[in-house]
């Protein structure tokens, strides 16, 4: 086996200046936010392993059993001997396309890029171990922010699974689809899960579970302002809300003071104000028709050549061709 190789596009300093930087941002605007890049430090991303695994949470399951069913056709339609995955986490879906991509032959390199280097290297470490053949080049980074370099030679596919594009509005959709349609070559291909628009009650459910993993995992983002900004957040003082948005068609997180209250964040010399009440939007996730991927991808130029849903309609992988 060779041992992973590790690339950090988001050093410790790069990453503190930029929690600063959105930080104040949003915590300052009206109505208050906190981006979701946020909630994915260590804790974060086991909290968010144990949400997949809950029983209200469809997402993870639906996209398993399409790739269980697709995966070999991605492989054979793609060809590619490279697969970079923004936002690997812990990359137990990814196993499917690996499994499939080494079995044609093509595939020589797996590109993990995450937020957590917990979670990168815990990865890219077991699949390293797993796949001995491929070079496991992880990045760690904020694909939100930038992409590039990305590994060149050969041919790509990029992998964007778990419905995590629902957590981009649709300006940031738009600038990220661009993003990666710019830094593929013609032939190259993109691969994007996204969860479909449903009742909402399953979808609150799925958002807002019975056991409170979900409002764990939401609660923690006020830990990481604690502990990166110097931040005196009562987070026990929060409670977790899950609303769906008809309009825009997605689901907010939001975190909701129970009493007036007032926040120090110390490495940005602010303090607030929080009504009892006032809410903090830490995520947006959108849920999509068909048809919206399909246009959202070609007004960049790409061209969807194969889509596949779970047996429940509940979510839709795209395969499409730069
Ligand atoms: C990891 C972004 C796909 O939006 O469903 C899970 C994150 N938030 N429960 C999602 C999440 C609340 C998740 N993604």
């Amino acid at each position: 086996m060779r041992s992973p190789v590790f690339d950090v596009r988001l050093d410790e300093r790069a990453a503190a200046e930029a929690l600063r930087a959105d930080v104040r941002v949003g915590l300052t605007d009206v109505p208050r936010w906190i981006s979701p890049t946020w909630l994915y430090d260590s804790r974060g991303s086991e909290l968010f392993d144990e949400i997949t695994q809950l029983p209200e949470y469809y997402p993870t399951r639906a996209e398993r059993a399409v790739l269980r069913r697709a995966a070999p056709e991605i492989a054979v339609s793609a060809r590619a001997n490279t697969l970079v995955e923004l936002g690997s986490g812990s990359a137990d879906k990814t196993r499917l396309l690996l499994d499939a991509m080494t079995a044609l032959g093509d595939l020589r390199r797996y590109v993990p890029v995450d937020i957590s280097m917990s979670a990168l290297r815990q990865s890219s470490t077991e699949i390293a171990a797993d796949y001995p053949e491929l070079d496991v080049h992880g990045v760690l980074g904020d694909f939100t922010r930038e992409l590039g370099p990305l590994p060149a030679e050969g041919s790509r596919l990029v992998a964007f699974l778990g419905g995590t594009v629902g957590n981009l509005d649709p300006d940031q959709r738009r600038l990220f689809y661009r993003t990666v349609r710019s830094h593929l070559r013609t032939g190259e291909w993109l691969l994007v899960g996204a969860d479909l628009v449903k009742d909402p009650a399953t979808l609150l459910r799925a958002y807002d579970d019975p056991a409170g993993v979900t409002a764990e995992f939401d609660r923690n983002v006020l830990r990481v302002l604690n502990r990166e900004l110097d931040g005196d957040f009562d987070v026990d003082a929060f409670e977790h809300v899950a609303r769906w948005d008809p309009q825009e068609e997605w689901i907010e997180m939001r975190l909701r003071a129970r009493r007036p209250l007032r926040v120090r964040l110390g490495a940005l010399d602010l303090t607030l104000d929080l009504a009892g009440g006032e809410e903090i939007r830490t995520e947006i996730s959108a849920k999509f028709r068909p048809e919206r991927v399909r246009s959202e991808l070609a007004d960049v130029g790409f061209a969807v050549n194969a889509e596949w849903t779970d047996p429940e309609h509940g979510f839709t992988v795209f395969l499409a061709a730069a």
